[in-house]
């Protein structure tokens, strides 16, 4: 007898788990926000413009399979208040495939949370369906005043964010190594419960309103009964496009876009958003008259448009121009002439791939070209460059799936409403999130590097049947 845990052929896979519940994310979000519908069409229309008049796109997205993933991908966002909230969070992503990845520290920029993103990791599972969310845990210990962090740990210690349902078949995938197709439908819809929008408050009006005083992103943490899905966001090919169509369709907009300039090679990720609805909210008191009712602003959109993944080198390059940018003026992001700065902090980071393979700075998927004829006794370990030139090997940029903590920053601020800037004492603390977590977060970029050599090693491999 074998001891491999084969799963019964009747479970469904944790791609299709994902795949309904991203689904059901997105109904849902469409029902609380109809703006979020408007924003799909938006980036649908400029994704079949750029498609059309872009043949080299169009074809690089079919070759390397993602232009199927590309009308169902999305990324949201949550923000929880416990350890608790946080590891279980965990098995349930698991559940679908989603295992998380980096480790953000947003109170470098004034945001009492740090945060991970749980996504799919492999190859194959990021081609299924590549659905992330954005999960950040409030730092409770940033809380300065602690009659009031008291509070607010005591009020999370009551809340519940799962179903009974949820959790119960959490436990099962767990101990049997997966769901049914009926199982699976059940455990999506006990999951969708957790991330609903509640307008009641959990709160009195007077407790809301010392909480907002601390930071307004902890009252949206502590005041309801669970983590709200805050944004779910389309992927364009286009942002600066998708961006100039927003305000016709009623959007309000953010100023600029997070993240490098627009390229001819994007790297990493562009993102936008539109301002956070004012939604009205009743507190408990509701009943005692004058303060019963609020408007709390949590929910919002965004778009982003994603380019080839970096290494540390490219990564450390992109940082620094970033941090140029950035430190002239007071402004920040907010300076007028920002975008013009940006482009031209931006003209040291070259803009070919030739150059970003050669010199280190971008990863990138191999594969034997099917149509070219390998000259015989070839050598399998020679030049990739050359190989590349030939027209032998092929070379794809790999989708940088990850996140940006500095334009994560700005979506945040953007998106609190009121212009109020809190400083905390930048503390990155990845091992105290990974004890919450009761797990160790995948370093991003070993992730791009290993797809990028096991590519690598299946093309060598190929040429050396090839030419034997
Ligand atoms: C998350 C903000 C970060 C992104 O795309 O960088 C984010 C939040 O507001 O909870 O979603
Ligand atoms: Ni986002």
């Amino acid at each position: 007898m074998s001891h491999t845990h084969q799963p019964p052929a009747s479970f469904v896979t944790a791609n299709e788990i994902r795949t309904r519940f991203s689904r059901a994310m997105s109904e849902m979000y469409r029902k609380e926000v109809p703006q979020y519908g408007s924003l799909v069409e938006l980036v649908a229309e400029v994704n079949a413009q750029v498609l059309l008049s872009q043949p080299a796109l169009h074809a690089q997205m079919e070759r390397t399979g993602e232009l199927e993933r590309l009308d169902v991908e999305r990324h949201g966002a949550i923000r929880v208040g416990t350890p608790e909230e946080l590891a279980t969070l965990r098995r349930l992503f698991a559940v679908m495939g989603m295992e998380p990845v980096g480790y953000y520290d947003l109170s470098v920029a004034g945001v009492p949370v740090h945060s991970t993103a749980f996504r799919p990791v492999s190859d194959e599972a990021l081609l299924a369906n590549p659905f992330r969310v954005f999960t950040s845990l409030l730092r409770l210990e940033l809380i300065t005043d602690p009659a009031l962090r008291e509070q607010a740990s005591a009020i999370l210690a009551q809340r519940n964010i799962f179903t009974p349902g949820a959790l119960a078949l959490i436990a099962q995938a767990e101990k049997q190594g997966g769901l049914n197709d009926q199982d699976a439908n059940t455990f999506v819809q006990e999951a969708l419960e957790t991330f609903r929008w509640h307008s009641d408050a959990t709160v009195d009006a007077a407790t809301y309103e010392a909480l907002q005083q601390a930071h307004r992103l902890i009252a949206d943490v502590v005041c309801f009964k669970g983590p709200h899905i805050n944004h779910l966001t389309p992927r364009t090919l286009d942002i600066d496009t998708a961006q100039d169509g927003m305000p016709a369709r009623g959007m309000d907009a953010k100023d600029v876009v997070e993240g490098p300039p627009r390229r001819h090679c994007p790297i990493l990720l562009r993102q936008t958003s539109f301002k956070a609805l004012k939604e009205t909210i009743r507190f408990t008191d509701a009943d005692d008259g004058a303060h019963g009712q609020g408007a709390h602003t949590a929910r919002f959109g965004e778009i982003e448009q994603r380019g080839v993944a970096l290494t540390r080198k490219g990564r450390a390059l992109y940082d620094e121009l970033l941090a140029q940018v950035r430190s002239m003026g007071s402004a920040g992001s907010a300076a007028p002439d920002y975008t013009t700065r940006l482009e031209r902090a931006f003209a040291q980071f070259p803009d070919e791939h030739v150059a970003l393979r050669q010199q280190g700075l971008a990863f990138y998927r191999y594969s034997l070209n099917a149509e070219a004829t390998v000259p015989a006794g070839i050598d399998a370990d020679g030049d990739l460059e050359g190989l590349i030139a030939q027209g032998i090997v092929h070379a794809e940029p790999i989708t940088y799936e990850d996140f940006l903590p500095v334009s994560a920053a700005g979506i945040f601020q953007s998106n609190l409403g009121g212009d109020e800037q809190k400083h905390y004492q930048a503390n990155a603390a990845q091992q105290v999130f990974e004890a919450a977590l009761g797990a160790a977060v995948h370093d991003e970029i070993a992730l791009y590097a290993d797809a990028q050599a096991r590519s690598l090693a299946q093309v060598r491999s190929a040429l050396g049947g090839a030419a034997a």
